[in-house]
C-alpha cells in the first residue's frame, strides 16, 4: 500500500438551489422575508466553501465530488463561476479534485465555456476512466469514475467498473442508487454485493441526500449526503466525509458543513394553562434549539400536540395564523443568523380526565384502568408482554415489530391509552 493520505468526499451540493417551492409555500401567508430567501439562496455555496476550507485545513490530497454538483442541468453562470472559484482555491493549495456528474447536472445540459484548473478532472459520460493521484512523485491512489450522459440512467454503471490489478488504493466515484433506496430515483441501480465484489478500496457515492454507511465493517461504501439541507425532508445535520487512509485502514469522519438547518419541533400543550404560557414555552423551546445548534440559522416547523385545555383556543379561527405572526415577530431578523418559523400545525386534542374515564363501566374504562394497573403491577406487565410476544415472534408480523422493555413499555401504554381514547370516546 501507499502510506497515508487524506481525502474529502462530498456529493449532491445542488449549488444555486433557488428555494422556489419554499417561497411559494409561503404565498398565502406572510411573504418569506428577503433576508431569509437571500441566505437560503447562498447556503448551498456556503456549504461548498466550508468543504473547500476543510480540504485546505486538513491538507487533504484530493476532493471527490460524486454528482449533482449543480441543482439543474442548465446551470446558472453564477453556480459555475462559484464552483470554479472553489476549485481554484484548491488548486492553489495543491489539492486535486475529481468530479462526476449525476442526474441533476448530467452532461447534456448547458455548460459555460470556463477554464478549470489543471488539477481538476471531470469524468467522461462515455466510459469509466481512471486517473492516478500523485504525491511527491509517488502514486498514492487511483480514482475511477463516470458521469451521467442524460437525466435518467437505467443502466447499472457500477458494472462497468474494473479495478486494474496491482494498482494503488482504488476509489470508485459514482452517482447511483444502491439497493433501491426508497425516496430516490432508481438511477444507475446496483447492489451492495456487486460493488463489494469489484474489489475497490472505497466507493465514493452520491445521490442519496442523507449520510449512509453501507458497509461499516469492510471497505468504505458511503453516501456523504448533501452538505446543505434544502427543505424539511433534508432535516438535521448535513456535511461531508473526511477520510484518512493509513495503509489498509480508512478512518471515515462526518464533518458538518450546513449553515442553515431544517427542523421540526413538537410541542405538547399538556399542562399549558394559558395562551401566555404557550407563547413563552414556544419562544423558549425555539431559542433553546437555536442555541443548542451553535446559533445556526433555522427554518422550523412547529407541531402542536397533546391534550389540554388550550385545545379550544387553538381551534379558533385565525388563532394559529396570529400565533405564527407573533412568533415570527419575536425573532428579529437583524443578525446574520435567523430563526424562521415556516409553519405551525395543530394536532392537539381536548383534555380528558383519564382517572374519571377509567372509573366508568365501559370498554374504554376497563382498558384505561388495566393500563394504569400495568404500570405498577409487574405480574400484569409480564402478562401483557407475553401477549405481545406472540405477535413479535410471528414469522411475518415479527419482522416489523420490536419488543418494548423498560420505559418503552410505559410509553407504549401511553400511546395505547391515547389511541383508545381517540377511538372510543366522543367527548361526552
Ligand atoms: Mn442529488
Amino acid at each position: 500500500m501507499s502510506g497515508s493520505f487524506t481525502f474529502v468526499h462530498t456529493a449532491d451540493l445542488h449549488l444555486d438551489s433557488q428555494f422556489r417551492g419554499f417561497e411559494l409555500a409561503g404565498a398565502n401567508r406572510d411573504r418569506v422575508p428577503g433576508k431569509v430567501l437571500r441566505r437560503l439562496r447562498n447556503c448551498t455555496f456556503e456549504a461548498y466553501e466550508r468543504i473547500v476550507d476543510l480540504c485546505i485545513e486538513q491538507r487533504a490530497d484530493f476532493l471527490l465530488l460524486a454528482g449533482d454538483i449543480y441543482d439543474v442541468a442548465d446551470k446558472s453562470l453564477r453556480a459555475q463561476l462559484k464552483f470554479r472559484d472553489g476549485l481554484v482555491r484548491l488548486a492553489e493549495a495543491g489539492i486535486q479534485a475529481f468530479v462526476v456528474h449525476g442526474n441533476h447536472d448530467h452532461c447534456a445540459g448547458w455548460r459555460a465555456d470556463l477554464e478549470f484548473p489543471k488539477t481538476v478532472h471531470i469524468f467522461s459520460d462515455q466510459a469509466v476512466e481512471h486517473r492516478p493521484v500523485f504525491r511527491g512523485g509517488r502514486e498514492i491512489a487511483t480514482v475511477y469514475g463516470i458521469s451521467y450522459p442524460g437525466p435518467a440512467v437505467a443502466e447499472d454503471l457500477a458494472g462497468r467498473f474494473e479495478r486494474r490489478p496491482g494498482a494503488s488504493y482504488a476509489i470508485a466515484l459514482l452517482h447511483c442508487n444502491v439497493g433501491r433506496m426508497a425516496g430516490y430515483e432508481n438511477y444507475a441501480p446496483c447492489r451492495l454485493s456487486d460493488l463489494l465484489r469489484k474489489g475497490f478500496d472505497y466507493w465514493a457515492l452520491g445521490h442519496v441526500h442523507s449520510q449512509v454507511w453501507l458497509n461499516p465493517s469492510g471497505p468504505g461504501v458511503a453516501y456523504p449526503g448533501c452538505p446543505q439541507g434544502r427543505h424539511h425532508r433534508e432535516a438535521g445535520d448535513k456535511g461531508c466525509l473526511l477520510v484518512k487512509v493509513t495503509g489498509e485502514n480508512a478512518a471515515i469522519q462526518f464533518v458538518p458543513t450546513a449553515t442553515v438547518r431544517w427542523e421540526t419541533v413538537r410541542i405538547s400543550i399538556e399542562g399549558v394553562n394559558s395562551d401566555q404560557v404557550l407563547l413563552e414555552k414556544l419562544e423558549e423551546r425555539l431559542l433553546g434549539l437555536w442555541q443548542s445548534l451553535d446559533e445556526k440559522s433555522l427554518v422550523v416547523r412547529v407541531q402542536l400536540i397533546g391534550r389540554g385545555a388550550l385545545y379550544k383556543h387553538l381551534a379558533r379561527a385565525a388563532y394559529l395564523d396570529n400565533l405564527l405572526g407573533e412568533l415570527r415577530g419575536r425573532f428579529s431578523l437583524t443578525g446574520e443568523s435567523f430563526i424562521w418559523i415556516d409553519s405551525i400545525s395543530n394536532g392537539t386534542k381536548g383534555a380528558v380526565d383519564k382517572a374519571e374515564l377509567a372509573a366508568t363501566d365501559t370498554l374504554l374504562g376497563d382498558l384505561l384502568s388495566m393500563a394504569q394497573r400495568a404500570r405498577a403491577d409487574q405480574k400484569l406487565k409480564q402478562e401483557l408482554l407475553g401477549a405481545l410476544a406472540s405477535l413479535i415472534e410471528h414469522p411475518r408480523a415479527g419482522r416489523y415489530l420490536e419488543l418494548p422493555h423498560g420505559a418503552d413499555f410505559d410509553d407504549l401504554l401511553d400511546r395505547a391509552e391515547e389511541l383508545a381514547i381517540d377511538l372510543l370516546w366522543d367527548g361526552e
